[in-house]
This record gives C-alpha cells, sequence and structure tokens, in this order.
C-alpha cells in the first residue's frame, strides 16, 4: 500500500460496517481509497446489535486521529445517522443493496437524517463514490490526496475517451 507523509501509517479514514456479511462490498471502499494513497481501517460493528462496539469505535477513532467516517449498512441502516450522533467528524454514509428491498430502505434510512446531524449519502452500493469524497474532504488538508485525485481523474478520462473511440470505431466498421 501507497503510504502518506504526514499520517504515516495511522488511518484517515474509518469505514463501519454493519455485519461481517458487508464486507464483499466495503472492501471496494478500502481499496479504492488504497489506490489513493489513503490509510483507512475496517472496523464490523452494528448500531443495533453491538451499539456500544460503535460508540467505543468512535471515541477510538477521535484519539487516534481519524478524520472522516464512513458508516455503510443495510436494510435498516442506521450505523451512519448514529455516527454522526455521536461526532463532529464528518460522516459518509454507504447504502447497501443487500436486503429484500435492494437498497432503498437502507438509502432511505441513511440519507433521511434530522437537520442538525448530516450524513453525505452517496448511492446504493456506490463504493467509489464512498471513496472519493472521503478523499476530497481529506484533500482540503493534504495537498498529496489532492494530487492523487488529480491524477485519478485524468486517467479515468483518458480511459473513457479510449471506450468512446473504441465503440465508435466498432460502429464505423459494422
Ligand atoms: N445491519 C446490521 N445491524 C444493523 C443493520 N442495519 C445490516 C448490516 C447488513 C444487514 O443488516 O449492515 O447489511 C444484514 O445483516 P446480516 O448480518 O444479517 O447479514
Amino acid at each position: 500500500m501507497k503510504k502518506l507523509v504526514e499520517s504515516g501509517n495511522k488511518p484517515l479514514v474509518g469505514i463501519v460496517t454493519g455485519s461481517p456479511n458487508d464486507l464483499p462490498t466495503v472492501v471496494k471502499v478500502r481499496d479504492t481509497l488504497t489506490e489513493l494513497g489513503i490509510p483507512s481501517e475496517i472496523i464490523v460493528a452494528s448500531a443495533h446489535r453491538t451499539p456500544d462496539k460503535v460508540l467505543a469505535y468512535i471515541k477510538r477513532a477521535h484519539e487516534e486521529g481519524v478524520q472522516v467516517l464512513i458508516g455503510c449498512a443495510g436494510v435498516a441502516a442506521h450505523l451512519a445517522g448514529v455516527i454522526a450522533g455521536h461526532t463532529r467528524l464528518p460522516v459518509i454514509g454507504l447504502p447497501l443493496g443487500n436486503g429484500p428491498l435492494t437498497g432503498l430502505d437502507s438509502l432511505l434510512s441513511t440519507v433521511q437524517m434530522p437537520p442538525g446531524v448530516p450524513v453525505a449519502t452517496v448511492a446504493i452500493d456506490g463504493t467509489k463514490n464512498a471513496a472519493m469524497l472521503a478523499a476530497r474532504i481529506l484533500a482540503l488538508k493534504y495537498p498529496e490526496i489532492d494530487q492523487a485525485l488529480e491524477r485519478a481523474a485524468e486517467k479515468e478520462r483518458a480511459r473513457y475517451e479510449q471506450s468512446a473511440d473504441d465503440a465508435l470505431a466498432q460502429l464505423s466498421a459494422n
């Protein structure tokens, strides 16, 4: 993993998810952060099943200098909101689409926060944007993250242009 000079190895982003069954999706948040050189950690804790663990982690995150928290959960997804109620760190909500309602329940449970307790909610299973939004917040403080974001955007533009060129060339060949 690439490392950020300023934070050493300490996680800047805490990714909390409600179940071990969420991990195959949630690990993609960590992977995108890692590609950008941002250290993060994943914690499995549930707002409903292990609420004390959620609170203990928020306390530890404060003490250890975590700067952005991402709360991920499916179905009745109150995790990001509960986290936001216990911290003034920016909280990103990632609603997961794994339940019988394929995420509409998690989306609404995550996004419909009362005034004064914001959760910046990304799309259902929007793992990449959860990581990118965390990176944009951190980029205000860490120029190296801003540069990493610029490089990633340039790479993405090039990939998009190439796929458009390839698709058009394929059309003209037919
Ligand atoms: N969940 C866990 N505690 C509260 C909630 N909302 C979520 C998990 C998971 C879903 O419930 O984030 O997406 C189902 O959990 P499990 O462990 O039964 O697979």
